[in-house]
């Protein structure tokens, strides 16, 4: 469990977190406190009142009173208004973004997130950010809808074709692990795999930018296919919605139609830039070219597919 979380809730790791929460529980303990009088009220005047011989008339019949009936009318109401006054003070806080915060873009798709930094550096997967200042997310989808969801922030909107959706957050402690994201909108076959971190950066961390150079190693084309192609594609040799790319490299591969082609990096390459040329057998059409992809990325991807025996 990270810092801060409890058998509750998890880690508080955005500036609004506290707020929410403290909302949350006062909504919470306050319907426990009103359970408890209306479900204890109700069994104790069952027994109070129960018909003890059976030519028992009911006790006293009255009609209404005044004074109880106007407090349970105002009491609700000026609590209600209470809990509107309160949760829209926190829900702008949510809304809107300082004029300062740095925007980065989000794209969701089946079934991976793509981030681009202000300054264009293009990450998949993980969002980097700076700790203690402010980040908006401008959002949208290539395909079905989405919500990107971070529990660790109390953060989450949905991400939708054709239209931008926005979120803002403020982290105020680096963290290295990262804070998981979810994709909390049932989005198909992987959508339980549609998975990113929001790693913390300090100053200094920001100020280098590791993180955008692209190595052409398998350990960045182990990272980008965990972030791109996992929800597809397996490497223990099960079938998902793609084939696995167990020992795939230099094996023969039957294609719709019938012919057959060895798996090189040709064909990798265009596998990767133009799916439909060469669709495998069995396998549906149902692969997204990823034209954003640099030629350096590529080169990873398959070092690492090379390493898959
Ligand atoms: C939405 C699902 C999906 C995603 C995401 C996806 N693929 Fe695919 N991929 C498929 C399907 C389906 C096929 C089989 C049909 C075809 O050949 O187009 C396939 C086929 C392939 C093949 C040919 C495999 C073979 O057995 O000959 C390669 C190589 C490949 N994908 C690479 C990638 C890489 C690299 C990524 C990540 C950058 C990726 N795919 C992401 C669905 C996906
Ligand atoms: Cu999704």
């Amino acid at each position: 469990m990270e810092t801060g979380s409890s058998f509750w809730m998890p880690a508080q790791a955005s500036t609004f977190a506290g707020d929410v929460d403290d909302l949350y529980f006062f909504i919470y303990w306050l319907c426990v406190f009103f359970f408890l009088v209306i479900a204890g009220g109700t069994v104790l005047f069952a027994w109070k009142y129960r018909r003890r011989r059976p030519d028992q008339l009911a006790s006293a019949q009255i009609t209404h009173n005044t004074l109880i009936e106007a407090a349970w009318t105002i009491i609700p109401t000026i609590i209600c208004i209470g809990i509107f006054a309160w949760s829209f003070k926190v829900y702008m806080g949510l809304q809107v973004a300082p004029a300062d915060a740095a925007e980065y873009k989000v794209v969701g798709k089946q079934w991976a997130w793509e981030f681009t930094e202000p300054d264009g550096c293009q990450t998949y997967g993980e969002l980097h950010v700076q700790a203690d200042k402010p980040v908006k997310l401008l959002m949208r989808s290539e395909d079905v809808i989405h919500s990107f969801y971070v529990p660790d922030f109390r953060i989450k909107q949905d991400v939708i074709p054709g239209r931008y959706t926005g979120l803002w957050f403020q982290a105020p402690k680096a963290n290295a692990q990262g804070h998981q994201v979810f994709c909390t909108e049932y989005c198909g076959t992987s959508h339980s795999d549609m998975l990113a971190k929001v790693i913390v950066h300090t100053a200094e961390e920001m100020e280098k930018k590791a993180w955008c150079e692209t190595k052409a190693d398998a350990a960045t084309g182990e990272k980008l296919y965990k972030a791109l192609c996992a929800a597809c594609h397996t490497t223990d040799g099960n079938r998902l919605v793609g084939p696995s790319f167990k020992a795939l490299f230099g094996r023969d591969e039957k294609l719709t139609g019938g012919a057959t082609v060895k798996v090189d990096e040709n064909y990798i390459v265009e596998s990767i830039r133009n799916p439909m040329a060469k669709v495998v057998d069995t396998y549906p059409p149902a692969m997204p070219p990823f034209p954003q992809l640099k030629d350096k990325e590529i080169d990873a991807i398959i070092m690492y597919l090379k390493t898959l025996k």
